[in-house]
């Protein structure tokens, strides 16, 4: 089973009337990947891919990445920031796609915000989610798992105010703690 992931912009930024200071390294993908960005890929089956070109469609004028798995198990394209507090706004355009799915080889399209103490270790995370019906994936008070209404892959703003995600939707983790937050376009099938 398929899931794409494709994301234009990422901005991540102080939320409040400063003047804004971005955290993420070329986050609008209008530079190579390797600038700022780092792919993993664990594969026991099936093919994956990341890519950047200005030909997927996406709302604002530019490049976009776009992370395809196909089976087990996942590609990520991610980066990870320091942060000096929570109250950060992130927003992107994406576009979230999914084929396929079942009981035993479910994909799901999604997009990670991790949160991390000063030495590294996860906390939590929020995942916004396009998801196959057989997804095992759920809530808790670590994980936040947001399922996106859309369902035909188009391109949506999403945007996301961390200390308020932090203490609406997630509290065992200590807003205080966090102090790396990871950004993850995390292409995932679980079966082969
Ligand atoms: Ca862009």
């Amino acid at each position: 089973m398929q899931r794409v992931l494709l994301v234009s912009a990422l901005c991540l930024l102080f939320a409040g009337p400063a003047a804004a200071d971005e955290f993420l390294i070329n986050g609008s993908f209008e530079q190579p990947l390797d600038v700022g960005w780092t792919d993993t890929v664990e594969s026991s089956a099936g093919t994956f891919a990341f890519e950047r070109a200005d030909t997927f469609g996406q709302p604002t004028p530019g490049y976009a990445a776009k992370v395809t798995k196909y089976l087990a198990r996942y590609a990520s394209l991610r980066q990870t920031v320091d942060v000096p507090n929570v109250d950060l706004t992130l927003s992107f355009d994406g576009r979230f796609k999914i084929a396929g799915g079942s009981s035993t080889c479910w994909p799901v399209a999604s997009f990670w915000i991790r949160y991390a103490d000063a030495s590294g270790v996860e906390l939590g995370n929020t995942r916004i989610c396009r998801s196959s019906m057989y997804s095992t994936w759920t809530s808790s008070d670590t994980v936040h798992k947001i399922e996106i209404s859309d369902t035909t892959g188009a391109w949506h703003n999403y945007s996301i105010n961390l200390k308020e995600e932090l203490a609406t939707n997630l509290p065992g983790i200590n807003p205080d703690n966090v102090k790396k937050v990871t950004v993850d376009l995390f292409a995932y099938d679980n079966g082969t």
